[in-house]
């Protein structure tokens, strides 16, 4: 079954919905986690006065019985406190779109002047609902490689600012190091899990504000425990890196997307680019099967697939498109010029968007983890995710058909009785 997600819900309207179907039966479901994961993404230094009335808590509406899924759709609410889109004196109509805002293209597609429809819905509250859907499918992720015979390596997302305007981290992140990252990630303002950079990131914020305008950056996602073959290289629209940049791109205000070393692999040789492949017998236990790269380039996809090393993805924000000392724009009633309107906003919101994107990027990979793993019970989808390691780990297969009756002894049809 595909696993899907659908938000509805406007910034300043009643509140924000996820429904998220094609979650196995059985999963147990960490609401906890999901709602600290709501909590960071309303956090960050830069953000506006609205965080302040914003308490955002995911309520389970269905799919959950006692902590754990039932196999039907998962809906979850965010109540919004600041609902008021009704109210025409607190929410007037916008006519001067905002230079960079879904303003302008929104209202002219919806046949009207007042932008207030289109950046209801296009602001990045919306998101809050997209971090409740990845954080629950990160459950999977967690449980997925839990088969109890042979428990593996949990799926882990970890995501962080990587730079703020121009004042960039040279972090490393490995397998080894993130878990301690995330705990100086977590005590950061800006959300980088270095405190040299963090300091500079937050003047520029701060400068920022002072000179009312706004800043964008580059947040960064790691996955860890991934197998090779989640994806698929045989139709571009399964390819894990494509979903993984349409799910990005389709967060507000990311404007560029990169896997690995990104756009820097186009002004490189080849053999300066790609990652060398080595074989490791001691780690033939870990979820790369043993399968070792001294470099990690690629951004662990190669072919639209996984190939057993982290997932590394890069997204570029641009500076929020609400602007305290304004931009030129037009009157869409007049057509005469007219500063863009001013709605309070936030500075910077890179710190919030290294959750949403690593919660994003979670989502589509246990998307294609739930494709090559199907069942309707989380059991399932654990024996299968095992079953499907011990193969991997004996190959060569012999003969695919004889290995798979060997792992799962065929039931013998006795002749019916007459
Ligand atoms: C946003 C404008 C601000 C942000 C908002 C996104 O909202 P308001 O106009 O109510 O102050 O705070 O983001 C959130 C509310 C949020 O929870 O992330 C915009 O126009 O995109």
């Amino acid at each position: 079954m595909a696993l899907t997600y659908q938000t509805a819900g406007e910034s300043h309207g009643p509140g924000l919905l996820a429904i998220v179907n094609g979650l196995p039966a059985g999963m147990a479901v960490d609401l906890d986690f999901i709602n600290a994961e709501l909590a960071r993404r309303q956090g960050g230094y830069g953000r506006g006065g609205r965080q302040n009335i914003e308490t955002d808590i995911a309520e389970v509406l269905s799919g959950v019985r006692n902590g754990r899924t039932i196999g039907s759709p998962v809906a979850m609410r965010i109540v919004n406190r600041d609902s008021r889109m009704d109210d025409a004196k607190r929410t007037p109509p916008v006519y001067t779109p905002r230079p960079g805002h879904a303003d302008l293209a929104g209202s002219v597609k919806y046949l009207t002047t007042d932008c207030r429809a289109t950046l209801e819905r296009a602001s990045a509250r919306e998101t809050a609902a997209r971090v409740a859907a990845g954080a629950l499918a990160r459950c999977l992720l967690r449980q997925i490689a839990g088969a109890p015979d042979s428990p593996g390596v949990p799926i882990e997302a970890f995501g962080f600012t990587r730079s703020v305007h121009a004042e960039v981290s040279g972090v490393i992140v490995t397998e080894q190091s993130w878990r301690g990252l995330r705990s100086a990630r977590d005590a950061s303002e800006t959300y980088c899990p270095d405190e040299e950079a963090t300091a500079r990131q937050r003047e520029v914020i701060r400068r920022a504000k002072v000179e009312k305008t706004t800043v964008g950056g580059v947040v960064e996602c790691h996955v860890f425990g991934l197998p090779p073959g989640a994806g698929s290289t045989m139709d571009w629209r399964d390819r894990l890196d494509s979903r993984i940049a349409a799910a990005v791109m389709g967060v507000q205000a990311i404007k560029g997307v990169e896997f690995g070393l990104g756009f820097e692999c186009a002004a490189r040789f080849g053999h300066e680019v790609h990652d060398p492949i080595g074989f490791d017998r001691s780690r033939v236990g870990a979820p790369s099967l043993g399968f070792v790269r001294s470099t990690n380039n690629a951004g662990g996809t190669e072919g639209g697939m996984t190939n057993g090393a982290p997932l590394v993805v890069r997204a570029a924000m641009k500076p929020i498109s609400t602007l305290l000392r304004g931009m030129p724009s037009v009157d869409l009633n007049t057509k005469a010029d007219a500063p863009s309107a001013y709605e309070r906003s936030d500075v910077c919101a890179v710190p919030a968007a290294s959750v949403v994107i690593e919660n994003v990027v979670a989502f589509e990979v246990a998307r294609v983890l739930r494709e090559k793993f199907a069942g309707d019970s989380l059991v399932e989808i654990q024996d299968q995710y095992a079953r499907f390691m011990a193969f991997a780990r004996r190959l060569p297969l012999e003969d695919p058909q004889i290995e798979a009756s060997d792992l799962n002894p065929p039931v013998k049809n006795e002749p019916r009785q007459a």
